[in-house]
């Protein structure tokens, strides 16, 4: 493609800083954006993406071989096609759904309840390094049915893993770090899988141990590349979402009083967020054969990110799309969970989020349960926010401040000190 884009680049540190203000000019001047460096394009027209999302024939998750397979060890469900992807895509969906959803969200609240305990006197939270890291990878490993003696470990595996799929270029380093994590958390996983299919219990990895896809159950690899994509998926976006929908509330001080006043506005507060700030930033597909897109032509072959932040944005279908509102008319809270749903946070067609519901639920319940708790939540003074990520994208920080809770509890506070302290 000639090179029509004016020296815009994803790879700059001012699309890095802030990618939102390029948005617009993408989508109406550059909507097929070719990135010479990694000879990838990037499309930011929601009609775009949701093509290139829902024609599984032209547009296939081939690239998710040497994006992801690496770590996961073994193929990924959004890798999957045909009965074996239904049938693999219902054992994991039922893992997230109905009682066992239930029994996670008793679980979740019990798990926030504890991690913000040691804050509430203190009346100051940095609410994704203090609280929203371990809560995410708390969450999920109730999910899993893991120890959560074992979170800092699991957390620190989950880096390496996060850091290979989320990284648009990665030094020979760092892919060896990465793989490292990978290889460990492999290691990690297989003394539990074989206890498990020894012994079941309710959990997602005894579900996965025991399943059975044409009367065969499936492999020790297959089993440790779903758990890892289940340990990724529902870890990584979910300090981000938490952290985003706190901040936009505190911007918008009308809307946080309104969902104080009525919890019930939280889904919608929730969908917003995914809308406004999607913490999947980038889709990545590849063309199986030429396409064309706004006259320009995407070849075969050629790795393709969909730009969800864009195509959230796009006022071809969202009204005032720069604008941050839970009541917005086309935004269809009760959809935006479902395949249904407008905006593009979980993707769409055949591989569209699988914990949907589930992501929806916990940060509901984690959102519920700490509003009222931080009373006249507001920045900390002197906090400077930022954001970080191409790929996942969220704060790096979240310090906030509140009127101090002194509970009685035994020892509320001793047990659980950050390590390091950003506020
Ligand atoms: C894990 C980016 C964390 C998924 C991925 C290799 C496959 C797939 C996604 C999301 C979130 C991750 N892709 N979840 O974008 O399972």
């Amino acid at each position: 493609m000639p090179k029509i884009d004016s020296g815009f680049s994803v790879l700059s540190a001012d699309f890095a800083a802030d990618p939102y203000p390029s948005f617009a000019w993408l989508r109406e001047q550059a909507p097929v954006h070719h990135e010479p460096a990694i000879d990838s394009y990037f499309l930011s027209r929601h009609q775009d993406v949701k093509r290139v999302l829902t024609d599984h024939e032209a547009f296939t998750t081939e690239t998710l071989q040497v994006r992801a397979e690496p770590v996961m060890r073994g193929p990924v469900l959004a890798q999957l096609t045909g009965a074996e992807h239904t049938a693999k895509r219902k054992i994991v969906v039922r893992g997230f759904t109905g009682q066992a959803l239930q029994d996670q969200v008793r679980a979740i609240r019990a798990d926030a309840a504890e991690l913000i305990a040691p804050f509430l006197a203190r009346g100051r939270v940095d609410l994704v390094n203090d609280f929203g890291r371990p809560f995410a990878v708390y969450a999920t490993l109730d999910v899993l049915g893991l120890d959560k003696a074992d979170w800092q470990q699991v957390a620190a595996w989950h880096s390496g893993v996060a850091e290979f799929i989320t990284s648009i270029v990665l030094t020979p380093e760092r892919r060896r770090h990465c793989l490292d994590c990978a290889e460990q958390l492999e290691a990690y996983l297989l003394p539990v899988i074989e206890q498990r299919r020894r012994h079941p219990g309710a959990d997602l990895i005894s579900r996965l141990c025991t399943a059975e896809f044409d009367g065969i159950a499936m492999s020790d690899r297959e089993v440790t590349a779903l758990i890892i994509n289940v340990l990724a998926a529902a870890t990584e976006p979910a300090d981000k979402t938490l952290a985003l929908l706190f901040k936009h509330l505190i911007d918008h001080p009308e809307q946080l009083a309104q969902v104080r006043r009525d919890p019930g506005l939280l889904p919608a507060a929730i969908a917003e967020t995914l809308r406004y700030t999607p913490p999947v930033q980038l889709v990545p597909r590849q063309a199986e054969r030429d396409a064309v897109f706004a006259g320009a032509t995407v070849p075969a072959g050629a790795t393709v990110f969909c730009m969800i932040g864009a195509a959230n944005r796009d006022p071809a279908v969202f009204g005032a799309p720069d604008t941050f509102d839970i009541h917005r008319p086309d935004l269809g809270t009760a959809r935006s969970f479902s395949a249904a749903a407008q905006h593009l946070a979980f993707g769409t067609g055949l591989h569209q989020c699988v914990g949907a519901a589930f992501a929806r639920a916990e940060i509901e319940t984690v959102a519920a349960l700490l509003l009222p708790l931080l009373d006249r939540v507001r920045y900390s003074p002197g906090f400077r926010y930022r954001e970080t990520g191409l790929y996942t994208r969220g704060p790096a920080a979240l310090c906030l401040d509140f009127t101090p809770v002194h509970a009685p509890g035994p020892d509320s506070g001793t047990s659980r000190r950050p390590d390091r302290r950003r506020c």
